[in-house]
C-alpha cells in the first residue's frame, strides 16, 4: 500500500485556536447574551475533554453549572449561543491573529508538490475551518483539501471514529493509504478507531494526554533551523516532519496492520 493522502485535525494542530480563538470568542458570546459565565483557561483545559462546541456548552452546563436555570428549548438556545461564538471566532480569526503552527504550511505545500491528496478530519464548524485557511494561507488553499470533513456532517464527533471514516469514504481510501494528523486524546481515538496510522503534535492542553498507538510524538512539526522535540517514537536524525518521515512511519503502519 503506498500513501496516497494525509489527513488533518485543525484546532490544535494546523494552529492553536483553542486559547487563543474558541476561548476567547466562546466568553464573548457568553457575554454579549447576557449571562455571567466566564469560563478560565483551567476550566477551559476540562472542558475540552468534550469535542464541538455545541456538546461543550451542554457538558458545562451538566458538570460545571447545574444550576443555570435551563430555558424550555435548551437545544435551540445552544445552538444561537454557538451560532454568535462561530460569528465572533471567525471575526478573531479575520483580525489575522492566529498563526498557523511551525512547519505547518511548509508540509501542505511539500504534499501538494509531491501529488498527495489532501483532506481536513474536524470537529469545528466548517466556516471555521475556511476563515482559518482564508486567513493564514489565501483563499485559494480551500481548494488544496479534496475533502473538507468538518462539525455536524457526522452525527459522533471525535473521539468516535465518524469523521475519519467519513473522509476515507468520501476520498474512496483505505486507512493503509493515509497517515492523520492529530493534537489531542480525543484525536488519536478517533483515528486509531478508524485503523490510521497517527502523527502527534501536541499543545498546552494536550501535553500530558495518553497518545498510545501514535507513530510519533512531537511538540511541533518543525522546520529547517528549527528542530521538533521528540517526546515519544524514532525520527533516525531528523529533526522536522517531511515527507520522507512520513513516508518512513507510513510504511511502519502497514507493516503493523499487516502483522
Ligand atoms: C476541536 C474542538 C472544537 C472546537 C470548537 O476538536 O473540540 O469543538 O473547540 O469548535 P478537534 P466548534 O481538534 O479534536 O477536532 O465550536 O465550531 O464546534
Ligand atoms: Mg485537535
Amino acid at each position: 500500500m503506498t500513501l496516497e493522502a494525509l489527513l488533518f485535525d485543525v484546532d490544535g494542530t494546523l494552529a492553536d485556536t483553542e486559547r487563543d480563538g474558541h476561548l476567547v470568542a466562546f466568553n464573548m458570546a457568553f457575554a454579549d447574551a447576557g449571562l455571567d459565565w466566564h469560563w478560565s483557561d483551567e476550566l477551559y483545559g476540562k472542558l475540552l475533554a468534550v469535542t464541538g462546541g455545541k456538546e461543550r456548552i451542554l457538558y458545562y452546563l451538566d458538570e460545571f453549572n447545574p444550576d443555570f436555570k435551563r430555558p424550555a428549548e435548551l437545544e435551540t438556545f445552544i445552538a444561537d449561543l454557538h451560532k454568535a461564538k462561530t460569528q465572533l471566532y471567525t471575526d478573531l480569526l479575520g483580525q489575522g491573529k492566529i498563526p498557523l503552527r511551525p512547519g505547518v504550511e511548509r508540509l501542505l505545500n511539500e504534499a501538494r508538490d509531491a501529488g498527495l491528496r489532501l483532506a481536513i478530519t474536524t470537529t469545528t464548524s466548517p466556516a471555521n475551518v475556511e476563515a482559518l485557511l482564508v486567513n493564514t494561507l489565501g483563499r485559494d488553499s480551500i481548494n488544496w483539501f479534496e475533502c473538507i470533513a468538518a462539525g455536524d456532517v457526522v452525527p459522533a464527533k471525535k473521539p468516535a471514529p465518524d469523521i475519519y471514516l467519513y473522509a476515507m469514504q468520501e476520498m474512496k481510501l483505505q486507512p493503509e493509504q493515509c497517515i492523520a494528523f492529530e493534537d489531542s486524546r480525543n484525536g488519536i481515538v478517533s483515528t486509531t478507531g478508524a485503523k490510521l496510522g497517527t502523527i502527534i503534535t501536541v499543545n498546552g492542553y494536550t501535553a500530558e494526554d495518553d497518545f498510545s498507538g501514535a507513530l510519533l510524538v512531537l511538540d511541533q512539526f518543525g522546520e529547517p533551523g528549527q528542530p521538533f522535540t521528540v517526546l515519544e517514537g524514532q525520527v533516525n536524525g531528523t529533526d522536522y516532519v517531511n515527507l520522507a518521515l512520513i513516508q518512513k512511519l507510513h510504511a511502519i503502519h502497514v507493516a503493523r496492520a499487516a502483522s
